[in-house]
Parts: C-alpha cells; structure tokens; sequence
C-alpha cells in the first residue's frame, strides 16, 4: 500500500519534469532508461505479489505429514494442548499502535479465507491441503501498523535444543491475501503436529516460513537483535531468509 503510493509519487513526479527532459538526447536516453527500470521494477513486485495455486479439494493428501516439532514438549504447551486449547492467546505486538491479544474465539469471528494449496518442504517432500483463517493483513490493519514497521516476525510456542523457532517476512508476504493464521486444516482444527492452534501459512515460499504453534506476531524495523539476527530459526542456522517459490 505504502509502496504503491510511492510507485505513484515517482510517477507523478517523473511526468512533471519529462517535457524539458526530453527534449536533448540525453534526456531521451534517460527516460527509456527509467522506463526500463520502471517495467523491471513493476515486474518483480507484481510476481511477488502473484497467487500461489490453488487446487481442487479431491487433490488434497490423505495424510498432511508433519515435519520439525511436532509435539513440543516445552514451556506450558502440553498443559494447553490438554485444556483443548482454550486458553491460548495470540498477541499483536511491536510497532503497532494498538496491541492486540486475541482468544482463538476472536480469530475464528474474523473473515476467514480457505485456500487448498501445495506445501513444499526443502527436505524434498510435499503435500496439499485445506487451510483456513484470517489474513495476516486483517490483524495489521487492526492493530494499526506504524510507518517504521518494515517485518513481520512470527513467535512460535516451540524451543528446539534450546532455541525458540521464529521465522519473518517482509511487507509484501505480510499483506500478500493467501498470508494467512490458519486454524483448521481439511476442516478440522489444526491437529498438533501441524501447528495446533495456529500457524502461518505464507503460500509464496517454502515449508519453514510457516511457523508453526504461533503465540505472537511482532512488527519491527529490524531483525538483527532477534534470535542470532538471520531473520528466522534455520536462517539462523544458514538457510535462505527469502525462499520464494
Ligand atoms: N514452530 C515451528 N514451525 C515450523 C517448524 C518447526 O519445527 N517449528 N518446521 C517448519 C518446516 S521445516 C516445515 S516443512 C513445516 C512443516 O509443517 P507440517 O508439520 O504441518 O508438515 O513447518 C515449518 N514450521
Ligand atoms: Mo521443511
């Protein structure tokens, strides 16, 4: 949105200034080569902004298998996963303006969106399902996304070895509509090793960007202090931190 508005500034001001500009050759020379730029640019964020595939249901895996945690046993997670959950909370924090702390009643009263899509996972597998939940940007816009916002991080519930799995997307995966908290998958309730209650599914890149056992969504301007500062737990560890597909 931010970006639009100065795609269209530069736009505005460009035609402002092309009358006199154009006019010597060098000033020709310049605007087919900001054309050029122009059209590179407007390519790259219109594919980054392009639908993941949807498929028809009758393609959805009998079994979605589950991969990294897939049963924490840190922290209080056994003792909310046995109260059926109905505790849990999912906060909206950083730089916001209206912090939020949701129930899993509040996220399932939000629109929701049903998606079935191909998940893909570096380990050489994949699988389709049925996810549903509320867009990541319903909660932004909620909690009034401030300015200097430039990630999005995901808090996850689990701690592998002794480090909590997080993972972070920039703006364009943040807003992109498929970027959603999903609840249920096939229909059902996220089964445990699936992420239950909530997980991210960020349709555009690979399996480890969709944080599993989310328990906050952190807006920040940058991801340097957060855990050993690569922009997520296998980042950390020397994985890509965009894994687009
Ligand atoms: N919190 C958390 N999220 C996670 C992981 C994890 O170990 N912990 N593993 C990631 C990886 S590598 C993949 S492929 C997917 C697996 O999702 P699934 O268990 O539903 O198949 O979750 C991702 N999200
Ligand atoms: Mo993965």
């Amino acid at each position: 949105m931010r970006r639009r508005g100065f795609l269209a500034a530069l736009g505005a001001a460009f035609v402002a200034g092309c009358n006199k500009v154009a006019e010597s050759e060098a000033g020709a020379g310049m605007l087919a080569a900001a054309e050029r730029w122009h059209r590179g640019a407007h390519r790259l964020l219109t594919d980054r902004k392009a639908l993941a595939p949807e498929y028809p249901r009758s393609e959805i895996s009998p079994f979605f298998r589950g991969n990294g945690s897939t049963d924490p046993q840190n922290g209080d997670y056994q003792q909310q996963a046995a109260a059926g959950f109905a505790d849990w909370r999912l906060e909206v924090r950083g730089l916001v303006d209206n912090p939020l702390s949701l129930s899993l009643e509040n996220i399932r009263r939000l629109p929701q969106r049903t998606q079935v899509t191909r998940h893909d996972c570096v380990e050489g597998w994949s699988a389709i399902g049925e996810w549903t939940g509320p867009q990541l940007s319903v909660l932004l816009d909620a909690a009034g996304l401030r300015e200097e916002a430039k990630f999005i991080v995901f808090r996850c519930a689990d701690n592998l070895n002794g480090s909590d799995y997080y993972e972070s997307v920039d703006m364009i995966d943040a807003f992109h509509p498929q970027t959603i908290i999903a609840h249920s998958l096939n229909g059902e309730p996220l089964p445990i090793r699936n992420g239950a209650p909530l997980r991210m599914r960020i349709e555009r890149q690979l399996g480890y960007k969709h944080a599993k056992y989310l328990t906050a969504i952190e807006a920040v301007a940058s991801l340097d202090d957060i855990g050993r500062g690569h922009g997520g737990y296998w980042e950390d560890r020397g994985y890509q931190w965009y894994a687009g597909i």
